[in-house]
């Protein structure tokens, strides 16, 4: 056998063992029903929301929903819905994005103002329209006609920060405050193989009107295949937007990778394509279609956390550092 030939041997021989293993936890978590995963310890109420909605007959696309709303509705999350940090205007500009991955088929709202669920928004981009995504002024005026009521975004204590960071003599723009990253991520999958994701963020504090980040981005925020799974990320959506970070973890996964070295081949991937991506804030959770999860984070503060649901409880766990 040449070399070429034997390393090839060696490495069907290793992924035979690496299927065995996971179809035997895949077994397991199969058994197990339905998995839901968020980012941040915030996400716990969210998966326990979800989880609920689920069993109360809800689809997992409701369930994703449902339990992304329990984040955007809660004023002390300063990166998410109501109580997020506005813009450099002082304005709260909000992207989200839905993707069911049955259809293939995802909705998306980009810089959405005054009103308090972007999520459903984006559910009902994804329902009612052939579009994929709205933008702005359009996907308030959606918003309206779906129903939705308009909302003063705006908390005491937001509208407090950004007047702080206003008064402030040469004050940082673009990217003011690395520390706001609360933004939620959403994975899940319902036991039988069909799964979703979602993503919703006010995304950076202070930005310039009208930025768009990886959140609301098919492909960056979110990706969901049923063929595979699903993947979410978090953190500085400025460069991560240009790794396509979700359909990166999800194609390394389509390649074998486990969800956990799915997620953290596409940091390593970040800083080997430059290596300045190595103080880069970034967090990423995974899926797969059988229910085994994975999650990776890069400078996450002392540690990223992120929520899981399997088996009637709710847990947080610590994601593997990459860097
Ligand atoms: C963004 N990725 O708009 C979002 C922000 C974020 O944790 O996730 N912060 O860039």
């Amino acid at each position: 056998m040449d070399s070429f030939g034997r390393r090839d041997f060696m490495k069907s021989v290793a992924g035979a063992a690496a299927l065995s293993a996971a179809d035997l936890s895949v077994a397991s978590a199969a058994d197990a029903g339905p998995v839901f995963l968020a980012t941040w310890p915030h996400g716990k109420p969210a998966v326990e929301r979800a989880a609920d909605a689920f069993h109360a007959g809800g689809s997992l696309l409701d369930a994703v929903e449902k339990g992304i709303n329990v984040t955007e509705d809660d004023p002390k999350i300063t990166s998410v819905g109501y109580g997020g940090l506005p813009n450099e205007d002082g304005v709260v500009e909000l992207d989200a994005a839905i993707m069911d991955g049955t259809r293939h088929r995802a909705g998306a709202v980009c810089s959405l103002h005054s009103i308090k669920n972007p999520i459903s928004v984006a559910r009902q981009v994804l329902e009612k329209t052939r579009h994929t995504a709205l933008a702005g002024e359009g996907a308030y005026q959606f918003a309206l006609k779906m129903g939705f009521k308009s909302f003063q975004l705006l908390t005491p204590e937001s509208l407090q920060k950004w007047l702080d960071w206003k008064n402030k003599p040469n004050h940082e723009t673009y990217w003011a405050d690395p520390s706001n990253h609360d933004t939620i991520g959403f994975v899940a999958v319902d036991g039988s193989g069909h799964v979703v994701s979602g993503c919703s963020t006010s995304g950076a504090a202070w930005k310039i009107h009208g930025r768009v980040g990886d959140s609301p981005l098919i492909g960056c925020g979110v990706y969901a295949d049923d063929n595979v799974g699903a993947a979410s990320a978090t953190g500085d959506g400025d460069t991560m937007t240009n790794y396509c970070t979700s359909v990166s973890i999800v194609h390394n996964m389509a390649r074998g990778a486990s969800p956990q070295d799915a997620c953290a081949e596409l940091l390593q991937h970040m800083v080997k394509t430059d290596p300045h991506n190595r103080s880069l804030f970034a967090c990423v959770i995974a899926i797969n279609n059988r229910g085994e999860v994975g999650a990776a984070s890069m400078n996450a503060g002392p540690k990223f956390q992120y929520a899981l649901w399997r088996n009637g409880e709710s847990t947080l766990v610590d994601a593997p550092v990459v860097y």
